[in-house]
């Protein structure tokens, strides 16, 4: 059984989209064993993302996710990163799949709604920051 971190980001809970984005979740058989919300700090999310520190849309990025709150979740299944990465779909929403919340709800990069953790390396670790209280 594999886990898997997911964050649904500032411009999800502002557009009031988390019921619908934790349904296709649900709808697809998977399991949510932790769910909270939380408005992160710029350590936490500087930490998340810290493999981007050198890209050029890094402060952009933390400004984005530290401006409100974030529903942070584990999932876990058979599968679930790759399943739930496909679910979320492709980085840029232009080239998403149509079924996926990208492909459904997102138009631009910058804006893209949700981050799901893309190795069960990257998991354990980003469980361990967003989790660390239990
Ligand atoms: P993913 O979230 O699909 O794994 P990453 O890890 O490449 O994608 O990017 C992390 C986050 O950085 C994205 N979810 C998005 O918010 C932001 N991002 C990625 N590429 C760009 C870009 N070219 N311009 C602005 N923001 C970006």
């Amino acid at each position: 059984m594999e886990r898997t971190l997911v964050l649904l980001k500032p411009d999800a809970v502002e557009r009031r989209l988390v019921g619908r984005i934790l349904g296709l979740y649900e709808e697809k058989g998977l399991q949510i064993t932790a769910l909270k919300m939380l408005k992160p700090s710029r350590e936490l999310v500087e930490a998340h993302y810290a493999e981007h520190k050198d890209k050029p849309f890094f402060a952009e990025l933390v400004t984005y996710l530290t401006r409100g709150m974030v529903c942070a979740l584990i999932i876990e299944g058979e599968n679930v990163i790759k399943t739930v990465r496909k679910i979320n779909g492709a980085t840029d929403p232009a080239e998403a799949e149509m079924g996926s919340i990208r492909g459904l709800f997102a138009l631009t990069k910058n804006e893209n709604l949700v981050h799901a953790s893309d190795s069960p390396e990257s998991a354990e670790r980003e469980i361990k920051l967003w989790f660390s209280q239990g």
